[in-house]
C-alpha cells in the first residue's frame, strides 16, 4: 500500500519562449503536465510514496513522461503503453501574473489516457493506497474514463480515502453535464478541492465558501482555495486538536455525517471543524500547477495526522513554490523545510 496513488492523464507541455499570442510565439520549451501526476511528483518529493497510473502512446512523448515522472520518484510501473494512441500534448502561452488572457491548445483528443477504463487500468494498483487522488478533468475526457471515474468514486467497504480535486476544464467537456457530473463526484469523494471561483464557474455558487459547503456537505473535508486570500477547510469530526481523526499509519477512515458551521469568519480565524488560512504572498510567475501543489501539500499533512491549519500551511507553502516558476513543477520545499516554515508564528503568515 503506497501513501497516495493518482490516477490521470499526463501530457508533455510545451512553454512559450516569450510572450504573446499562441500565434506570434516562435519556440516552445519541453516540461510536463498532468494534473493528478503534478501531485504524485509534488507528494513524492515531500517524502511520501506515490505511484501514478495512467496509459501512455508507445511514442517519445510517453517515453519522456514516463521517465520524467519516474525521475521525481514516483512509482509508474503500473503506466500502460497503447500502441494504437499518441500521447497527449498541450502547448499554451504565459498570459498575465494571474494567469488571465493565456491561451492553451491541448492535442489530446483520442490520446492514449482518454481511452482509460475500467478493463484496461490496473485497478488492484489503483486502489492500494491510502490516498487516491482524482480529478475532474479525467471524467471529461470519454465516455470510459468517466465510467472508471464513477466506478472509483463509488462508495465501497475499504476503498482508500479519495481526494478529488473539481479541476472544471470548460473547454474539455464534450456535453453540458459537466458540471453536474462533477458535483455528483464530489459528493462522493472524501476530500474535495475546488476554488471559489471555479465554483461559481461551474455550479453558479456565490457567496463564498459556505455557501459552497452548503451545495456540498457530503465530502469529510472540502477544502475551498480562495486564490491568493488563502483558502478555507471544512471537516467533519476533526480529532483533538483539530487532527483528522486518522492518518497517523494505516488507511484514512472515510467520514460520513456533516457537522457545518455557517457564518462567515474572517481569515486566520479557526473554530472546530472549519479553518481559515492565509496564504503568503510570492511573486507569481505562472498560476499553473499551483492548486496541484496545494493539493499535494494539504495531503502530504493529512497523511501526517497534521492539524487542519497546518495542513492549509503545506498547501500554501507547496503552491507558493509552483506559482514562483513557469511550468507545472517545481522543487518543493523538502519536509523538514515545510515544517519550520509552517511552525512561523501567525504574524509571518500575515
Ligand atoms: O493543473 C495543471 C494542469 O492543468 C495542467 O498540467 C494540464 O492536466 C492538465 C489539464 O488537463 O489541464
Amino acid at each position: 500500500v503506497v501513501d497516495v496513488v493518482a490516477l490521470g492523464e499526463s501530457m508533455v507541455t510545451f512553454l512559450p519562449s516569450r510572450p504573446g499570442r499562441l500565434a506570434d510565439v516562435p519556440s516552445f520549451d519541453r516540461g510536463i503536465g498532468g494534473a493528478e501526476s503534478n501531485v504524485a511528483c509534488v507528494m513524492a518529493a515531500a517524502g511520501h510514496t506515490a505511484r501514478w497510473v495512467s496509459r501512455v502512446g508507445e511514442d517519445g512523448f510517453g517515453d519522456h513522461l514516463v521517465e520524467a515522472i519516474g525521475a521525481y520518484g514516483v512509482d509508474v510501473s503500473s503506466v500502460r503503453r497503447d500502441p494504437s494512441r499518441p500521447t497527449g500534448v498541450y502547448f499554451r502561452t504565459a498570459g498575465d501574473r494571474a494567469g488571465d488572457g493565456h491561451e492553451v491548445a491541448y492535442y489530446r483528443a483520442g490520446s492514449a489516457a482518454s481511452a482509460m477504463a475500467v478493463g484496461n487500468v490496473e485497478m488492484g494498483a489503483v486502489r492500494a493506497a491510502r490516498v487516491l487522488h482524482l480529478s475532474g478533468i479525467t471524467a471529461a475526457l470519454s465516455e470510459d474514463c468517466l465510467a472508471l471515474m464513477r466506478e472509483l468514486t463509488a462508495p465501497a467497504a475499504g476503498r482508500p480515502l479519495v481526494s478529488f480535486d473539481v479541476n472544471h476544464r470548460q473547454g474539455l467537456w464534450r456535453e453540458t453535464g459537466g458540471p453536474r457530473i462533477l458535483l455528483e463526484l464530489a459528493r462522493d469523494a472524501d476530500i474535495v478541492f475546488v476554488g471559489e471561483d471555479e465554483a461559481e464557474e461551474a455550479w453558479g455558487v456565490t457567496g463564498g465558501p459556505e455557501a459552497i459547503r452548503e451545495l456540498l456537505p457530503e465530502p469529510g473535508t472540502l477544502v475551498v482555495k480562495q486564490g491568493a486570500e488563502g483558502a478555507t477547510v471544512f471537516e467533519r469530526t476533526p480529532g483533538p486538536g483539530g487532527r483528522p481523526a486518522a492518518g497517523r499509519g494505516g488507511p484514512v477512515a472515510p467520514t460520513r455525517r456533516s457537522r457545518i458551521c455557517h457564518s462567515p469568519a474572517p481569515l486566520g480565524s479557526a473554530r472546530p471543524g472549519r479553518v481559515v488560512e492565509r496564504a503568503p504572498h510570492v511573486s507569481v510567475v505562472a498560476p499553473v500547477g499551483a492548486g496541484d501543489a496545494f493539493a499535494a501539500g494539504f495531503l502530504s499533512g493529512t497523511l501526517r495526522g497534521l492539524p487542519l491549519r497546518d495542513r492549509l500551511r503545506h498547501g500554501h507553502l507547496m503552491a507558493a513554490a509552483a506559482l514562483t516558476v513557469p511550468g507545472d513543477l517545481a522543487t518543493p520545499p523538502s519536509r523538514d523545510h515545510a515544517d519550520r516554515l509552517a511552525a512561523l508564528d501567525d504574524d509571518a503568515w500575515g
